[in-house]
Formats: structure tokens, C-alpha cells, sequence
């Protein structure tokens, strides 16, 4: 069975990576996830021009039932030079193709990383991350619409290598049809949908307290309660985006019918991110292992086969 995926010239021969932010902070954990013979490759954790401590924790929290993760991690990495020497060093010495991601706090930022990107000699994907919900006072870009088409206007004037967008969650029929209309002008590589759902609250039933300590609580939602949400993301911009541009499907898989479901709903590659914390590595053989199952099931050979069929009722 053939379970590998493309995104322009950029071959993955296995479907599945990390979410950015989990597993892909530092170097030994990135080196990890890419040495992993079940990943596709690893997606580093979106990059800040300097470094960041982040919030302070409690900042992520497992909630009960395995219903998913809040988060509020705050944007904690090592600074954009750190990821560019990593990626640098790696990329002559694997055959997977690196994601660097960036999430500037500002306009300005997010360019300048990009510039530094457009002159190194990196030659993996980019990732811009347009939807951190975490950090205080820093709406998330991609609910700006006017701020979005913005920012793709001015870097794709002069950024000439792969470059794909990490997307929020969208919620209504308009907004899908919208944000679609922007995308689609732009030669992006890629789309990544979703990130956590922003702005959730838990709270622990004993102590009556919020469970972590940054903005009072508020904090990203991931896992099996936004599945739906993800599976109807990656749905809503495949029917709408241009077929160039691929899909990195992310949201709540746990198994591999979930991966499945992604797939069937028009991803080309998918993401791993709670239940990669939750679980930690054999994730991903076990993720893998369980859709090639349920492929098998159904006679398929490879995720062409069946990407992006999802068939309505009549
Ligand atoms: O670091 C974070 O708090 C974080 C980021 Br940048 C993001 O994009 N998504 C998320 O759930 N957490």
C-alpha cells in the first residue's frame, strides 16, 4: 500500500505530521518527530523574530474523558535563527521536507522573516501561521480579512519559495466563502486548517478554578471536540479553493479513520497535535497502521483513490 502525499515538488512518504507546537520546540525534540520512520516530516514551532519565554503556566491542560486540550502556550520558541540553523543543518541530511513556521506578532515581522527566508538557502515549505489565539492583545490575523489579503499582497510580491498558511477554525458559510476568495489569489502552496479553536474555557470542578493561568483561562481548544470542526474545514476549502493549492488537514485525529475522514474530506497530508502530546510518538505508526486498515477495507491502494470523494446525500 502507498500512503505517500505531495505538495508541488515536495514528496511526503508517509501522510502524517506534528501539529506546530507540539513536539518541535527545541532541537531533540524535532529531532524526534523527523527521525520517526512513521512521520511524513515535522513542522517546527512557529517562530518569533527573538526568542520567547511564553505565558506562564499552568498553560496546558489535558481535560477528562479524552475530550481534547486548552492551551495558552503563548507563542514560547527559540527565536527565528534558531529554527533556520536546525533546518539548514537537517535538510542535507534527510529526505523530508521541513515546514518552518512563522508567527510574527506584527505586519512587519511576519515580513521580515520572510525576507530572511526568500534570501537563505532554506529550501523547504514555509508556514505562515496566521491564527495564534494566545497571544494577549493580538487578535488572531486570519479573522481580519482586509488584514490577510494584506499581508499574502505584500510577501508574495517578493517571496518566490513554497509558501502555505496556517488557518483559525471558521464557522460560518460567508466566512468559508471569503477567506476562499482571498486564498485564491495568491500562488500559495498549501493551506493548513485548523488551528485550535480559540478562546475556550475549562474549569476544574473540584477547586472551582479555570485549569491554566494565562488570560484568565481562555485558552486554544484541540483534540476530539473539534474534529467536526477541522473535518468541516478541510471540506468547505476544497470545495472552494483552487486545486493547486493542497490541504494540510489538522483537528482531532486520534485514529486512523479520523486521518481517513480528513482525507476523504480533500487533505493531502494530516496533522497530529493533542493526541501526539497525549500519546507521545507511537502515534503515528499506530494512526498509520489503523487507516491503511480501513483503506484495506475498502480496497484502496493510495490516498488518491479516495481524497477528497466525500460524497453528499442526494
Ligand atoms: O503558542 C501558542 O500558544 C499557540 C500557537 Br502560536 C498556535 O498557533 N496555536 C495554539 O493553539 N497555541
Amino acid at each position: 500500500m502507498d500512503l505517500s502525499a505531495t505538495i508541488g515538488n515536495f514528496k511526503f512518504e508517509h501522510p502524517f505530521l506534528n501539529a506546530a507546537g507540539v513536539m518541535c520546540q527545541t532541537a531533540a525534540e524535532l529531532d524526534q518527530v523527523l527521525g520517526d520512520d512513521y512521520t511524513g516530516s515535522v513542522v517546527m514551532k512557529s517562530a518569533t523574530p527573538s526568542p520567547r519565554p511564553g505565558n506562564p503556566s499552568p498553560r496546558y491542560y489535558e481535560l477528562p474523558s479524552g475530550l481534547g486540550t486548552i492551551n495558552s502556550m503563548g507563542l514560547p520558541n527559540e527565536g527565528f535563527d534558531y529554527y533556520m540553523d536546525y533546518a539548514r543543518q537537517k535538510q542535507t541530511k534527510t529526505n523530508k521536507p521541513i515546514f518552518f513556521s512563522i508567527a510574527g506578532l506584527t505586519h512587519d515581522e511576519n515580513l521580515a522573516m520572510l525576507h530572511q527566508l526568500q534570501d537563505s538557502d532554506f529550501d523547504g515549505l514555509v508556514e505562515l501561521n496566521l491564527s495564534c489565539p494566545n497571544v494577549p492583545g493580538k487578535p488572531q490575523t486570519a479573522y481580519d480579512f482586509e488584514a490577510t489579503q494584506s499581508i499574502l499582497t505584500e510577501a508574495f510580491a517578493f517571496f518566490k519559495k513554497p509558501l502555505g498558511v496556517k488557518l483559525p477554525p471558521y464557522f460560518d458559510i460567508v466566512h468559508f466563502d471569503m477567506i476562499a476568495k482571498i486564498l485564491n489569489q495568491f500562488p500559495l502552496a498549501f493551506v493548513n486548517t485548523i488551528n485550535s479553536v480559540g478562546n475556550g474555557l475549562a474549569i476544574d470542578p473540584d477547586t472551582d478554578t479555570v485549569v491554566i493561568k494565562p488570560k484568565h483561562g481562555f485558552g486554544g481548544l484541540g483534540g476530539p471536540m473539534v474534529k467536526a470542526t477541522a473535518l468541516a474545514n478541510v471540506n468547505a476549502l476544497r470545495t472552494r479553493l483552487n486545486p493547486d493549492i493542497k490541504i494540510i488537514g489538522t483537528g482531532g485525529v486520534t485514529k486512523g479513520r479520523d486521518a481517513y475522514n480528513l482525507i476523504l474530506a480533500g487533505a493531502d497530508l494530516v496533522e497530529i497535535g493533542s493526541q501526539l502530546m497525549v500519546e507521545g510518538l507511537p502515534v503515528f505508526q499506530r494512526v498509520e497502521s489503523e487507516l491503511a486498515a480501513v483503506m484495506q477495507a475498502k480496497n484502496y491502494q493510495n490516498l488518491t483513490e479516495f481524497r477528497a470523494s466525500l460524497k453528499a446525500l442526494d
